[in-house]
């Protein structure tokens, strides 16, 4: 049976042109206010213009077909992205008209949520066909490679910062009706960042969400901006965020961190500093090696049957 990954991730509109369109299909359809258009076409100006996030994740998706060729795994990485073209569904069409007997498919997020992962899991299961067997990884947040990447990254931030910061650990809020549905999101963001801090060896650390949208509803915190204010209260110095739930540069962390969040943390006089993101780094590429080609070797666990 021949079989190949599918590496999913959000997208990014590639021209300013095209915020419209993007921000009308990360809304699900309806457009948005001009006013809410404009504004975010001022956050992506203000980071330099479309982010390089679709490169990344296409970067990260050759790397991870080399990473597979040289355990013997000669298996094709397709991408399909959550917002932009090519979509999650066409890769999926495309991969199932193609005669291919199984799809192991990654979303390039740890993190599971309603409002993540079972997006990215209902877009590709529109795309099926009943002959493919399309078997995507519902959560990684706790594999062993990711925290040990992610606490090599946090130890350099941490070298580099100065004097004895404060750790925070951020991921995107997403609206707090999904704890209705008992989400798992807060509880494995939780675990991440315990393993991490455990693994580097910090007492002082603290999780707080980012990127909260602009819509009416309550949506998870504490937001990082009410952390900043509270940690400078308490008389700390310094921060080091790690966003554990990114693994590109892209404009929730260009933008949202390293203006926002910075801002907010020299108002308060805390020094502000950044862990570098996994992007296309060959350790981290050497991690989604290792859970694609477990699962490659595996039947789906029971609990990720869909
Ligand atoms: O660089 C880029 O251009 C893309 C950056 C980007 C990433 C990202 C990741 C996540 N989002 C998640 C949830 C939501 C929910 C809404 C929502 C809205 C936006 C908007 C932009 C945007 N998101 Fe996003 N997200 C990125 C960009 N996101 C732009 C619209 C304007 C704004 O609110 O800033 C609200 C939808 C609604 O209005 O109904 C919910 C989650 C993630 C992390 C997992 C992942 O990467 O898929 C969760 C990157």
């Amino acid at each position: 049976m021949s079989e190949v990954v599918l590496l999913m991730a959000y997208g990014t509109p590639e021209r300013l042109e095209d915020v419209p369109a993007y921000y009308t299909h990360i809304r699900g359809g309806s457009a948005p206010p001009p006013v809410l258009v404009a504004d975010l076409i001022d956050r992506y100006r203000a980071v330099g213009g479309p982010t390089a996030l679709n490169r990344i994740t296409r970067a990260q998706a050759r790397s991870l077909e080399r990473a597979l060729a040289e355990r013997g795994l000669r298996v094709p990485v397709h991408v399909g992205f959550k917002h932009v073209a090519p979509f999650i569904g066409e890769a999926v069409g495309r991969i199932a008209a193609g005669g291919v007997g199984r799809a192991v498919g990654l979303v390039l997020a740890p993190h599971y949520s309603l409002r993540s992962i079972a997006e990215y899991i209902t877009y590709a299961e529109a795309g099926r066909s009943p002959d493919l067997d399309l078997d995507i990884i519902r959560s990684w947040h706790d594999d062993p490679g990711l925290i040990a990447f992610l606490a090599d990254r946090l130890g350099e931030a941490l070298r580099t910062a100065g004097s004895d910061p404060h750790v925070v650990f951020t991921a995107h809020s997403v609206p707090a009706s999904v704890l209705a549905g008992g989400d798992p999101y807060p509880d494995e963001l939780a675990r991440t960042s315990e393993r991490v801090a455990e693994r580097v060896g910090i007492r002082r650390w603290t999780f707080a969400y980012q990127s909260a949208g602009r819509t009416r509803e309550a949506w998870l915190g504490p937001d990082i901006r009410e952390v900043i204010d509270a940690l400078a209260r308490e008389g700390e110095k310094g921060i080091v965020v790690q966003p554990i739930g990114f693994v590109a540069d892209h404009l929730e962390v260009l933008y949202d961190l390293d203006i926002e969040a910075r801002a907010a943390a020299e108002r308060c006089d805390l020094s502000f500093a950044r862990t570098r993101m996994p992007n296309a780094d060959p350790a981290f590429i050497a991690v989604l090696a290792e859970i694609v080609a477990s699962r490659l070797a595996a039947d789906r666990p029971p609990a990720d049957r869909t």
